[in-house]
C-alpha cells in the first residue's frame, strides 16, 4: 500500500465549533490585515490590572529596532495562571508529578494547592531580598518545585533564569555571572533512568567559577536525600524556609514590558545568548496559542514531555497550559526507563488526551519497535503534538498509526527560543496534514521566504525563513547585548526577523522546514552551536584547532562530529580521545559531547583562512563523492588526508 502524502482533516475529529480551513482562513487574515484589532480582542483573555491603551508599537528597521506591546499595561502573569481559576476550577488539577521510578508514588497538585506553593516560594524569596527586576537562576530536575520556583519568580516580577540540569557547573556559572543573579535554586540531585545528576555539587562548582556574581543564597529541595555538602548562611533548606512563609503572596503588578525570564540558547557565534521575554505579550500569545493549537477544553489532561530547562518546558509545560487552567502531566524521567514502553505507560496511567513530543523521542520509540508500546492501549490519545526539528516522514507516520491508531491528527510545531510561542502549525480538525511539514502560519505570523540576496519569494519556493510583522511574545533583546540582538536577527535581511532556518513553501502555501543555515546542530531537539564546543576544545592545551560539524543521525537527528588538529608534541589515541570527548561534557554539558572525534593534520581552508564546513560535513557523512567544488581551498592535498583518515576510524 501506498502511504497518502496529505491526511485530509479527521471527521473524527470535531471538537471545535467551526472547523475548517476557511474558518482558519478567515481568521488570520483578520489577524494579519486588522492586526491591531485582532490582539486587542485577544488581550481579554488575559486580566489585567491596569488596562493597556496601545497594542503595538514595533519596527523592524535595524536603525528603529523596536518591539513592544500592550505597553502601558500592567499585569500579573501568575494571577492569571492561578489565580483566577480558584474560584471556580481550585481543585482541579494542575500538575500529576510522575516520578523517575515508577514504584515511588505520584503527586497530584491541584490548583488551590499550586498557588499555596507559589505564595509560598515567593516569600520565601522576598524573605532573602529578591526584589522586581533580580534575576534568579533555576538549575533543577523536572519535579514539581521546579514549576512552584518559576511561577514564585514571576509572582513579585523577578526574572527567571532557567538552566537546564545537563548543563556543566562552568556552563551554570557562565549563566549565574551574566544574569547577575544573587540567589539559586536547585536540588540536590536530579533522576534520570539509572542515573542522578549532582546538582547541588554542580552548583557549589559554579558558584566559585563566577567572576562577577556573589551568590548570597541557594535554596534546596531534598529530593533524593542525597549527602550533600552545606554552606551555612548561603544554603537553605527549601521545606524550611518555604514551611514558615505565609501562604498568600499579592502578586506584583508588573509592566506589560517587563522582563518575565531569561533563557540562553545557543547562536553561531560566541557564547550563548539569553533570550529575554517579557510579559503581556508572551501571556496573550501563548495563552491563545495552547488553546488553539492543543485545541485544549478544560478537564482534559496534557503531556509535554520537554524539560522547562528549555523554551518549550516555559511556554507549553508552564504558562500556556496553566493560562488555560489546565491539567498536565510532568515526569522526572526518561521515556523509555526502566522499560522501553515506560511513556506509552503513562499515557494509558493518566488517560493522556495530548501528548506533545520531539521527533528524537518518537525515532527512539521507534527503534525499539513493538516494545515502546507494547501492553499499552493509547486510546484515551486523542492529539499528536511534535517540536524541536523536523520530523522525517517515516516518524511521522509510525508516530500516526502507532500511537494515534490513525485516529489523532499531528501538530507538527516549528517555532524557537526567540519566537517565544508556536509559529507554524496545523490547527487541529482544520488544516489537512502532510507529514513533515509544520504546515501554516499561527494568527499574526506572517512568514517570507527570502533569496540569497533578500529577494522575497513568491508561490512555491525554497530559501531563508524570515518573519515580516512583529508578533506579541516575541523575544525583545539579548540579555545585556541588545546591538547582538540586532546583529543577529535583523541584520541579515532588511526589516524582517530571520529565523536562520531553511525552508521550501509548496504550492499548497505549506512550509517545509528543511534545518539550519547557520552554524547551529540541531541534536536530539537540542540547540548546540559549533562554535561554542570548537571554542572548549581550542582550550584544551593538546588542541591547536577544531572543527565541529553535524552528521546525520538516526535516532538524534544530528550528531556532533568533531576534527581536531593536535599540537606537535601530542600524539593521536584513544585515551586522548576519550579525555576530550570529556572535556566537553565538563566545558558545557552532556549534551554537546562529541560523537566522532576525528584527529586532523590540517582542516579545508579557503585562502582567506575560513575553514570549509561544507567539505567537513560531507567527508563526515561519507559523501566524499559530492564534495563539490574544492579549487578555492588553498591547500586541497588536506582533503584527500581527511577522507584517508576517515575510512580508518569508520
Ligand atoms: C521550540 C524549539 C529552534 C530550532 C529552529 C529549527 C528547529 C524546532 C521545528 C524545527 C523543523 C519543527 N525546529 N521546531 N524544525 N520543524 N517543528 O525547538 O526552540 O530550541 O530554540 O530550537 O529548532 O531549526 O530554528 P529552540
Amino acid at each position: 500500500m501506498t502511504e497518502p502524502s496529505s491526511y485530509p482533516v479527521m471527521d473524527v475529529y470535531r471538537q471545535r465549533e467551526a472547523t475548517d480551513l476557511s474558518h482558519y482562513q478567515q481568521q488570520y487574515d483578520e489577524s494579519i490585515n486588522n492586526s491591531d484589532a485582532f490582539w486587542r480582542q485577544k488581550a481579554q483573555r488575559i486580566e489585567w490590572t491596569k488596562p493597556f491603551t496601545e497594542v503595538e508599537n514595533s519596527s523592524f528597521d535595524r536603525d528603529n529596532l523596536h518591539i513592544r506591546w500592550f505597553e502601558d499595561g500592567e499585569l500579573n502573569i501568575t494571577s492569571n495562571c492561578i489565580d483566577r481559576h480558584l474560584d471556580k476550577h481550585g481543585d482541579n488539577t494542575a500538575f500529576i508529578f510522575e516520578p523517575n521510578n515508577p514504584d515511588d508514588s505520584n503527586r497530584v497538585i491541584s490548583y488551590k494547592e499550586l498557588y499555596r506553593h507559589v505564595c509560598q516560594m515567593a516569600n520565601a524569596l522576598k524573605s532573602r531580598g529578591v526584589k522586581k527586576g533580580d534575576v534568579v537562576t533555576l538549575y533543577m530536575p523536572m519535579i514539581p518545585e521546579a514549576i512552584f520556583a518559576m511561577l514564585a519568580c514571576a509572582r513579585i516580577g523577578a526574572p527567571h533564569s532557567v538552566v537546564f540540569g545537563g548543563f556543566s557547573p562552568e556552563a551554570l556559572a557562565d549563566r549565574i555571572d551574566n544574569g547577575q543573579s544573587k540567589v539559586v535554586i536547585t536540588a540536590d540531585e536530579g533522576r534520570r533512568g539509572s542515573k542522578t545528576i549532582p546538582l547541588k555539587d554542580n552548583v557549589d562548582v559554579a558558584i566559585q567559577h563566577c567572576h562577577s556574581t556573589r551568590v548570597d543564597t541557594v535554596i534546596v529541595v531534598a529530593n533524593t536525600g542525597a549527602e550533600i555538602t552545606w554552606v551555612d548562611g548561603r544554603d537553605v533548606d527549601y521545606t524550611e524556609i518555604t514551611d514558615e512563609q505565609a501562604v498568600d503572596c499579592e502578586p506584583v503588578s508588573v509592566n506589560a514590558e517587563d522582563p518575565l525570564f531569561i533563557l540562553y540558547t545557543s547562536g553561531s557565534t560566541g557564547k550563548p545568548k539569553g533570550v529575554v521575554h517579557t510579559t503581556g505579550g508572551y501571556s496573550v500569545y501563548n495563552s491563545l496559542a495552547f488553546e488553539e493549537i492543543f485545541d485544549y477544553h478544560r478537564g482534559e489532561t496534557y503531556w509535554c514531555t520537554a524539560d522547562i530547562g528549555w523554551i518549550t518546558g516555559h511556554s507549553y509545560v508552564v504558562y500556556g497550559p496553566l493560562l488555560n487552567g489546565a491539567t498536565s502531566v510532568i515526569y522526572e524521567g526518561m521515556p523509555n526507563w526502566p522499560t522501553a514502553n515506560r511513556a506509552a505507560t503513562i499515557v494509558d496511567k493518566y488517560n493522556v488526551d495530548i501528548l506533545y513530543t520531539a521527533p528524537t523521542a518518537i525515532r527512539a520509540m521507534m527503534a525499539d519497535g513493538d516494545k515502546s508500546i507494547e501492553n499499552c492501549s493509547l486510546s484515551s490519545l486523542r492529539l499528536l503534538g511534535t517540536v524541536g526539528e523536523p520530523i522525517n516522514p517515516e516518524a511521522w507516520r509510525w508516530l500516526h498509526s502507532e500511537v494515534g491508531k490513525n485516529n489523532c491528527p499531528i501538530v507538527d510545531t516549528w517555532w524557537q527560543t526567540e519566537t517565544g510561542g508556536i509559529m507554524l502549525t496545523p490547527l487541529p480538525g482544520a488544516t489537512a496534514l502532510k507529514p513533515g511539514s509544520a504546515t501554516l502560519p499561527f494568527f499574526g505570523i506572517q512568514p517570507e521566504v527570502l533569496d540569497a540576496d533578500g529577494t522575497v519569494l513568491n508561490g512555491p519556493c525554497s530559501g531563508g525563513l524570515c518573519i515580516a510583522k512583529s508578533w506579541p511574545a516575541q523575544a525583545r533583546t539579548i540579555f545585556g547585548d541588545h546591538q547582538r540582538f540586532i546583529d543577529t536577527y535583523f541584520s541579515s535581511y532588511d526589516g524582517y526577523y530571520f529565523t536562520s532556518d531553511g525552508c521550501n513553501r509548496d504550492e499548497d502555501g505549506y512550509y517545509w522546514i528543511t534545518g539550519r543555515v547557520d552554524d547551529v546542530l540541531n541534536v536530539a531537539g537540542h540547540r548546540m552551536g559549533t562554535a561554542e564546543i570548537e571554542s572548549a576544545l581550542v582550550a584544551h592545551h593538546a588542541v591547536t584547532e577544531a572543527a565541529v560539524v553535524g552528521k546525520p543521525h538516526a535516532i538524534k537527528g544530528e550528531a556532533i562530529y568533531v576534527y581536531v588538529s593536535l599540537n606537535s608534541d601530542t600524539e593521536a589515541s584513544p585515551a586522548l580521545e576519550k579525555e576530550l570527548k570529556n572535556w566537553v561534557r565538563q566545558e558545557i554539558g552532556a549534551i554537546a559531547s562529541p560523537d566522532t572525534i576525528q584527529f586532523a593534520n590540517g582542516l579545508p581552508k579557503t585562502r582567506s583562512g575560513k575553514i570549509m564546513r561544507r567539505i567537513l560535513r560531507k567527508i563526515a557523512s561519507d559523501e566524499c563523492d559530492q564534495l563539490g567544488d574544492t579549487s578555492t581551498l588553498a591547500d586541497p592535498t588536506v582533503v584527500d588526508q581527511l577522507i584517508e583518515q576517515r575510512q580508518m576510524i569508520k
